[in-house]
């Protein structure tokens, strides 16, 4: 139940009415649980976009509009293909509560209850795929000693540290959404930049350093998890789940040479040494541990 935690326990938002305090298994039973009276929630922001009052492209339909949706399996969603299978397993699709009963069904959580049905502030119902990139690097600290680092950004939501990664947006796959988060969040290329750079100057550099970053990813990728994450977002009928990537500098010749810079919905960026981080967004600490292990520091002064 551990994988369960914060998103039981942690921020949601302040608009989130409170989860209901689960008593006992919180595993889906073959019965309802009678005693289980979850608060259901969805954020208006999931279901409008203020600027187009238009459903959001990344978000589903509301509940009473979900017809032949493909759980379980590869769906499509405005003629963009979505993903809606679990790397965890097949999800039951049914009544959490008995408040559910003779509504629509809705994927429920692999992880079993959370207190809270709807979708929260996630998009989709089901799995909401997120990828993050892990880029690391050997650095020498001033005595001399080699430190693996990564780069890390600060959450505008919540303020965490966490690895700058995204949702997987209909259409996009997940090898698109490491380089768009990374680029987003991490080095600001999709920001305004300095105006004294003419657009095309400013377009030129972006490709630039847009497929140099492709050439780096494809070149260093390394799988490390794919999975459910302990976000706290989490819902009994929304969840995230992520496929997460190691990228490892060995030569400084490429992220290491751009400034990085947050953007989009991160606030702060840095090069964050991994044997000092004691805590991240979500289940981040035990992906970036996870890299470090695969890391064992090298003997030779090379880095
Ligand atoms: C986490 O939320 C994932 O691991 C990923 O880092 C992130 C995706 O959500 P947003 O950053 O788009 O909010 O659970
Ligand atoms: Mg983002
Ligand atoms: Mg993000």
């Amino acid at each position: 139940e551990r994988a369960h935690r914060k998103c039981i326990e942690g921020y949601y938002r302040v608009s989130q009415p409170e989860r209901f305090k689960v008593i006992g298994s919180r595993r889906w039973g073959d019965e309802i649980d009678a005693n289980y009276n979850p608060p259901r929630f969805t954020d208006s922001s999931v279901l409008m976009d203020p600027t187009t009052m238009k459903k959001p492209i990344w978000a589903d339909l509301p509940e009473s509009q979900l017809f032949n949706v493909l759980w379980n399996q590869e769906d499509e969603l405005d003629g963009r293909k979505v993903n809606r299978k679990s790397f965890e397993c097949d999800y039951i699709v049914g009544p959490a509560c008995k408040a559910d009963l003779g509504r629509c069904n809705l994927p429920l959580n692999p992880k079993g209850k959370t207190g809270i049905v709807g979708r929260g502030i996630l998009g989709r119902w089901g799995p909401n795929h997120a990828a993050d990139p892990i880029v690391t690097r050997w650095n020498l600290k001033n005595d001399g000693t080699k430190v693996l680092q990564f780069v890390a950004i600060k959450r505008g939501d919540n303020g965490e540290w966490a690895i700058p990664g995204g949702m997987v947006e209909p259409g996009e796959n997940v090898s698109q959404t490491l380089i768009k988060e990374f680029c987003e969040e991490a080095l600001g290329i999709w920001e305004e930049e300095s105006k004294d750079i003419s657009l095309e100057t400013r377009e030129e550099k972006r490709t630039e350093i847009v497929n140099e970053l492709k050439e780096f990813f494809e070149e260093t990728g390394v799988k490390i998890y794919s999975g459910y994450v302990d976000d706290p977002r989490n819902t009994d009928n929304a969840w995230v789940e992520t496929t997460v990537f190691n990228f490892h500098e060995t030569d400084s010749k490429t992220v290491s040479k751009y400034n990085l810079r947050a953007g989009d919905d991160a606030i702060n960026v840095k090069w964050m040494n991994i044997d000092e981080c004691q805590q991240l967004y979500a289940s981040h600490l035990d992906f970036v541990r996870m890299v470090a292990e695969k890391h064992v520091v090298p003997m030779n002064t090379d880095l």
